[in-house]
């Protein structure tokens, strides 16, 4: 575990950057458990798998063999860049953050196809795996997107987009893309917490399938929900899935989208809910599984486990 005083070490500004917060952080890293110290270190990718590009278009996607990373870790593949406007964004009140997507040219891509409803989905996660956000910017006529996003707390996050760019032959390629963000302030980590097969959120429990996870290897995960001790079944549609479940490594923030199975139907998802789980490391994921019941999304997190 990171004391405070060495996690105050990285105390951040926006003055000092990301780059000297990796450093600090880097620094810190190797004391094992919740150490947010490889958050800062980059990664030279793993193999393409269908845990962070959308399994449904991976099949027989043209173009998917030539994308070099799949972990979520790059801000630039296949000649697509992320490119946020800002290194860091404040404190404790509610900020947006301006990007663009850019091509080999370095010019902003507009020609985008929705998956999962949107054109673009952004996650925010802090190196502790805190501080999740999953929001859906917007973008102007000529290519820079604004992403809002809540209240943050201190610290060293990554920030993701995950969407899905036309390429100069017109072809789409999923992808995401991150860069590290910083949110200036003394920040406080949280230990991660242990694993579980049951978490919360407004009043639900969400009961995960207790399989030992083996990374590289796909699973199914089985979510159950229930409220009140009652199985509950009046999920309604959230981005066409009756549940929505992004993971990121402990560590590294490698990401990871796992998709549900089956097909949306009214009102009525709940209460099992199927996961395609393709988790491509192993060690600790946070998951954050996401539903929806009478127009509110819910967010629960959950520690698991792979080997
Ligand atoms: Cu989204």
């Amino acid at each position: 575990m990171l004391t405070s005083t060495r996690f105050r070490a990285a105390r951040v500004t926006a003055a000092a950057g990301v780059v000297a917060a990796a450093g600090l952080l880097a620094a810190a890293c190797g004391s094992g458990g919740a150490d947010p110290g490889t958050s800062g270190t980059d990664h030279s990718g793993m193999p393409m798998t269908s845990a962070a590009a959308p399994a449904s278009k991976a099949d027989g996607m043209p173009g998917m063999d030539d994308m070099p990373t799949g972990d979520g870790l790059a801000a630039e593949s296949s000649g697509f860049r992320f490119v946020p406007a800002a290194t860091s964004v404040p404190a404790g009140k509610p900020a947006s953050l301006s990007f663009r997507i850019t091509d080999a040219a370095g010019k902003p891509v507009t020609a985008f196809e929705p998956d999962q409803t949107k054109l673009m989905h952004f996650y925010l996660i802090r190196s502790d795996l805190t501080g999740f956000q999953h929001v859906h910017p917007a973008m102007a006529a000529d290519g820079p997107w604004t992403a809002p996003l809540a209240a943050a707390q201190p610290g060293a996050y990554r920030a993701y987009a995950s969407f899905t760019a036309k390429n100069a032959a017109g072809k789409p390629v999923p992808l995401v893309l991150s860069q590290q963000l910083t949110v200036p302030g003394d920040a406080t980590p949280a230990p991660l917490p242990p694993p579980s097969t049951t978490t919360q959120a407004d009043g639900y429990t969400l009961s995960l399938g207790s399989d030992q996870l083996m990374s590289g290897m796909s699973h199914e995960l089985t979510v159950t929900v229930a409220k009140d001790g009652k199985p509950v079944t009046d999920l309604q549609p959230y981005l066409d899935t009756y549940a929505h479940l992004t993971a990121f490594h402990e560590g590294d923030l490698a990401f990871a989208h796992l998709h549900p199975q089956g097909t949306v139907n009214g009102d009525h998802g709940g209460p099992a809910l199927t996961f395609e789980a393709m988790l491509p490391k192993p060690g600790s994921y946070r998951l954050f599984v996401q539903f929806q019941t009478g127009g509110v999304v819910h967010t629960a997190p959950a520690t698991v486990r792979v080997s």
